[in-house]
């Protein structure tokens, strides 16, 4: 039984960090509900600016990335955010059951509005979407990274004020909490692998070719230690390849690092190249017959 729901914005091709972070466990939760709704959220893209034309390609980039993760019509229903109009309907209504100060202590925005000197309305009140997005299917179960839980949180609150006004509606949506994978930059450790970096080399995208990947890993910042240990507080970059490493290869972290005994974290970075080209390269390859059948 139960209902899953989660989503993923169009604002690139999906990275290592989208894959082992979310998708790799959206595939595994197929078969497991009485249904299972995965949602390319261009709403949620637009609360920062937008190319339309390239935006469009990024949609169906996304699609076919779904589709080569494994994420199969057969077992979910897989759309695009906009095309459903209800979506924003229920934002509306949802927004008006929130308060403008619980969605101001929410982290994302206190750190997004940070860099940014002021904020979009659309970018303050995304959690609210977000919230419409799951109930409006009334899902049970919500996969989300650590990151998300607060926003998680706000679905079920606002769930309960909806159902104590006017009824019994929506069922309170539960977190699905994933093992907390989350794969870091390339090019700086301290932040995390997203897919609208700037800097090429920061992000492994699952359409780059094993010689890209390689490359990126090669020069993947470390520090002046050349041992292999794991140890993110201090080794930050290091510690990343490792967990890149052991989930890419179903290994603890401790399992990783014991394989690279005698090894510099140069010729590491190596192994670890060709361990993400080894779960990476059957993606890219369906994904490039998919994009050839749109
Ligand atoms: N670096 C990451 N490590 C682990 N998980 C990650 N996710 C994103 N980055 C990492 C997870 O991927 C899912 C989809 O994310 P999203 O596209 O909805 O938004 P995001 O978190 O903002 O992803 P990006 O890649 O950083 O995109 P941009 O650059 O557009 O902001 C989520 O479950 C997320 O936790």
């Amino acid at each position: 039984g139960g209902r899953v729901f989660s989503g993923i914005q169009p604002t690139g091709v999906p990275h290592l960090g989208n894959y082992l972070g979310a998708l790799e466990s959206w595939v595994g939760l197929q078969g497991g509900f009485s249904s299972v709704l995965y949602s390319i959220v261009d709403l949620h893209a637009i609360t920062v600016p937008q190319d339309p034309a390239l935006l469009r390609e990024n949609i169906l980039d996304m699609a076919a990335s779904l589709l080569a993760c494994g994420i199969s019509p057969a077992h979910s229903i897989i759309f695009q955010q906009s095309q459903v109009s209800e979506h924003a309907e229920l934002s509306w209504i949802l927004g008006c059951l929130t308060s403008m100060p619980r969605l101001r202590h929410l982290p994302q925005w206190k750190m997004k509005s940070k860099d940014k000197k002021e904020g979009s309305v659309g970018l303050f009140t995304y959690p609210v979407l977000q919230a419409a997005d799951i109930l409006l299917y009334r899902s049970t179960h919500v996969p989300v990274g650590e990151d998300q839980v607060q926003h998680l949180e706000l679905a079920q609150d606002v769930a309960r004020i909806f159902n104590n006004q006017y009824g019994e509606l929506f069922p309170i949506p539960q977190a699905l909490l994933s093992a907390s994978r989350r794969v870091k930059s390339l090019r700086d450790p301290a932040s995390k692998m997203s897919k609208s970096d700037p800097q090429r080399l920061a992000t492994v995208r699952l359409t780059d070719s094993p010689d890209d990947i390689v490359l990126k890993f090669r020069k993947a910042v470390t520090d002046f230690t050349s041992e292999v240990t794991f140890d993110p507080e201090r080794r930050p970059g290091v510690s990343n390849l490792v967990a890149i490493h052991a989930a890419v290869s179903g290994l603890t972290a401790e399992e990783a690092v014991r394989s690279a005994r005698g090894m510099d974290t140069a010729q590491y970075k190596l192994l670890v190249a060709d361990a993400v080209v080894h779960k990476v390269a059957p993606i890219r390859i369906r994904a490039g017959v998919i994009w050839r059948a749109f």
